[in-house]
C-alpha cells in the first residue's frame, strides 16, 4: 500500500486554465487535452475496511459510478475503466495539471461514497481502508492491453467464466485523447 501521491496535480484547487463553460462533450475533450499533457494515467486499488466483501452489487456500482462521473467536472480528476472486486476495487484515472493531489481526491470520493455505500446497506461506516496502491503507467505501457488483464480478476477469483459476465466493471470516460 502506498500513501504518496507521486507529487501529481496542484497543490491546491488552483486553477490555472480557463475552462469553456457546456458544449457538447467532443469539444469539451478537446479543450482539455492541454492540461492532460505530461499527465501519464494512474492504475489505482484500493480495499474494503477489514477486507468486507460488499463492493460486488449494482447499488456500490451506481454510487460509485455517479461519484467518478462528477469528478472530472469537480475535482480534475478523469475515471477510466474500472472493476468493483468483492473486497476491492481497481480503477485507472487521470488528473489535469490543475488536479488537486490523488490522496486528497481519493480520500474524498471514499468519505462521499462510505456515507451512501453505508446508508444503502444498513451497515456502518468506514467502508473503506485509508490506504491505497498507486501506479503510474510508464509510457511503453498499453492502457487497454493493462485493462484487459485487470479485467480478468473475475475470472481469476472464480466469480465468472469471462469478464464481460461481470457487471461491476465500466468506463466512466475515454482517457485516451
Ligand atoms: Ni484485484
Amino acid at each position: 500500500m502506498n500513501k504518496s501521491d507521486h507529487g501529481v496535480g496542484a497543490p491546491s484547487r488552483r486553477r490555472t486554465l480557463v475552462r469553456p463553460e457546456g458544449g457538447p462533450a467532443p469539444f469539451r475533450h478537446l479543450a482539455h487535452v492541454q492540461s492532460f499533457r505530461d499527465n501519464p494515467i494512474v492504475f489505482l486499488t484500493t480495499c474494503t475496511y477489514q477486507r468486507r466483501k460488499i463492493l460486488a452489487s449494482s447499488k456500490c456500482d451506481k454510487i460509485l459510478r455517479e461519484i467518478w462521473q462528477r469528478s472530472a467536472d469537480h475535482d480534475d480528476w478523469w475515471v477510466g475503466n474500472y472493476i468493483l472486486m468483492p473486497d476491492h476495487v481497481h480503477l485507472f484515472a487521470r488528473p489535469e495539471i490543475s488536479a488537486q493531489r490523488m490522496a486528497e481526491w481519493v480520500q474524498m470520493w471514499k468519505s462521499v461514497s462510505s456515507r451512501r455505500i453505508a446508508a444503502v446497506l444498513s451497515t456502518k461506516p468506514s467502508i473503506w481502508q485509508p490506504e491505497y496502491f498507486d501506479r503510474y503507467l510508464r509510457s511503453s505501457e498499453n492502457y487497454s492491453e493493462k485493462w484487459h488483464y485487470v479485467e480478468q480478476n473475475a475470472v481469476r477469483a472464480g466469480l465468472v467464466e469471462i469478464a464481460e459476465a461481470w457487471p461491476y466493471r465500466g468506463t466512466i470516460n475515454n482517457l485516451m485523447f
